[in-house]
């Protein structure tokens, strides 16, 4: 994978992007806003389902109203382009278990389940590459909210449970969880729309796994020497889980000091407010300068930068950080190698 870390080392600064069923609702449910929720767990808009014990059924409804905007592809890869960025990684599912493109082994995606009828995944790429950016796809592998939610947990709290050790449900769907195992959604879903991604995207450079704390070592290194065979070309992130890992992270807006990343190949995920999926109430937004600050720090420490937008449910950037892209990109322009 040397080609690959090569590359990885050399782009320093791409968009992350947080989409899905979730952005239309903009971090509210029937009038209340996620911080209001006495449910534990993160006040990120993407966490709606879990925050709000939303049952499978209901929250499926949300894919009926799914329908941005056609130019939603073009915008979002001029803009990271306009901010100097390298990179663009996408949500193909999150834990809401809802597929962004076009899936033969889930009716819950993009193509099947929504008025737009299209697959995004396939058209951020492709405009990505119009545009000369390099394009990778995040994917919630350990956790799936409408998928084999119980088995896992089930399974690991009786092992615990026998041993007297609490097992914390942090994340799991335990409040209309589905009937089937989380090893036969691995199988039915997971690891097939992982192959499917790979050969729907003959140029993909990265894989960002998410959820690994819920899986295996076995199923972790399974996942790892699938994308390895199909193209060894790709890089997947810590987060494949049990250190598999092709790159570290430093902890999501975290940055290292500079000892702890001497040779190593990592990355920081950032938000521009507190949540990465889009929440229409929260305008605590990075200025433009401490945007700048987290760029030149990681990079002046080897690292790259995914700094992440959430777009509403017609796949509108907001204003602000919009605004903030574009000021930090007028800098790279004239201070980066952009
Ligand atoms: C996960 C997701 O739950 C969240 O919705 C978002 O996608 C984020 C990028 O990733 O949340 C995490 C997972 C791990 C850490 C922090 C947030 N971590 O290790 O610091």
């Amino acid at each position: 994978k040397k080609a690959a870390l090569n590359w990885f080392k050399e782009a320093k600064f791409g968009m992350f992007i947080h989409w899905g069923l979730y952005s239309q609702a903009g971090g509210i449910w029937n009038g209340v806003k996620i911080n209001d929720v006495s449910q534990p767990g993160p006040k990120v808009a993407e966490w709606l389902m879990h925050a709000f014990q939303i049952s499978r059924n209901e929250y499926k409804e949300l894919a009926k109203t799914f329908n941005p905007d056609k130019s939603f592809a073009q915008n979002i890869a001029k803009l990271a382009k306009d901010a100097g960025m390298k990179y663009v990684v996408i949500t193909s599912k999150h834990h809401d278990g809802f597929a962004l493109f076009d899936s033969k082994y889930s009716e819950y995606d993009m193509a099947d389940a929504t008025p737009y009828k299209g697959d995004l995944v396939k058209e951020l790429y492709d405009a990505c590459l119009a545009e000369e950016l390099d394009f990778g796809v995040y994917y919630s592998h350990g956790n799936d909210w409408m998928d084999g939610t119980d088995g896992n947990y089930a399974n690991i709290k009786k092992v615990n449970d026998s041993l007297g050790i609490y097992t914390h449900p942090s994340g799991k769907n335990l409040w209309d969880p589905s009937p089937n195992t989380h090893a036969e959604y691995l199988e039915s879903k997971a690891y097939p729309q992982i192959k499917e991604l790979i050969s729907m995207l003959p140029e993909l450079k990265l894989i960002w796994f998410d959820g690994e704390g819920f899986i295996t070592e076995d199923q972790s290194f399974k996942f790892y020497k699938m994308v390895y065979d199909l193209n060894p070309h790709i890089l997947v992130n810590r987060r494949i889980g049990w250190g598999f890992g092709d790159y570290e992270d430093a902890g999501d807006n975290k940055i290292p000091s500079a000892n702890e990343v001497v040779n190593k190949y990592w990355e920081t995920c950032g938000t521009t407010n507190n949540s990465w999926g889009f929440k229409s109430y929260d305008h605590d937004w990075k200025s433009t300068k401490e945007t700048l600050y987290y760029i030149v720090d990681i990079a002046s420490k080897g690292g790259n930068y995914l700094l992440n937008i959430g777009p509403d449910g017609k796949g509108d950037v907001p204003v602000e950080s919009k605004n903030i892209l574009r000021e930090v990109g007028t800098w790279m322009h004239t201070n980066g190698e952009a």
